[in-house]
């Protein structure tokens, strides 16, 4: 656990669509995470397939993919303490009935095919998914004048 541990934050196309961008964003702004990267973009297939690889068997996998890529999506990777399990609290749980209001889910969704943002659940598969969505050079290198507050 470090202050520059990262995560990957994606809000999916029904987030887009619903307009919930900026909330998300400074949720994790407000929270004290410091952006790293982000790309609004709509993702192939083929790309979607790689990310969502470990539920390749999973039956709602086909619909998964497709509802990813039927819009687009914003592709964030943020950085600080705890990032990887604050961001999935922040998040809330993938169970909509588990989600307590206060976390995006619990606030923004009803139903688990179409719960609006994703978040890495492990250091491991956010340092995959920050590589699988960002080229290196895509990662800001930066310090926020917010830092000495934020940190002690
Ligand atoms: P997570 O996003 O909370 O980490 P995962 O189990 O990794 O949850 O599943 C990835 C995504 O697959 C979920 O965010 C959701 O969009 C979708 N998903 C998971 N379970 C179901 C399901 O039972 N039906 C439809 N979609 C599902
Ligand atoms: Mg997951």
């Amino acid at each position: 656990m470090s202050n520059t541990e990262r995560t990957f934050i994606m809000i999916k196309p029904d987030g887009v669509h619903r307009g919930i961008v900026g909330e998300i964003i400074k949720r994790f702004e407000q929270k004290g995470y410091k952006l790293v990267a982000m790309k609004f973009m709509q993702a192939s297939v083929e790309h979607l397939e790689k990310h969502y690889a470990d539920l390749a068997k999973k039956p709602f996998f086909p619909g998964l993919v497709k509802y990813m890529a039927s819009g687009p999506v914003v592709a964030m990777v943020w950085e600080g303490l705890n990032a990887v399990k604050t961001g999935r609290v922040m998040l809330g749980e993938t169970n909509p009935a588990d989600s307590k209001p206060g976390t995006i889910r619990g606030d923004f969704y009803v139903q688990v095919g179409r719960n609006i943002c994703h978040g890495s659940d492990a250091v491991e598969s956010a340092e995959k998914e920050i590589a699988l969505w960002f080229k290196p050079e895509e990662l800001v290198n930066w310090t926020t004048v917010q830092a000495p507050w934020i940190y002690e």
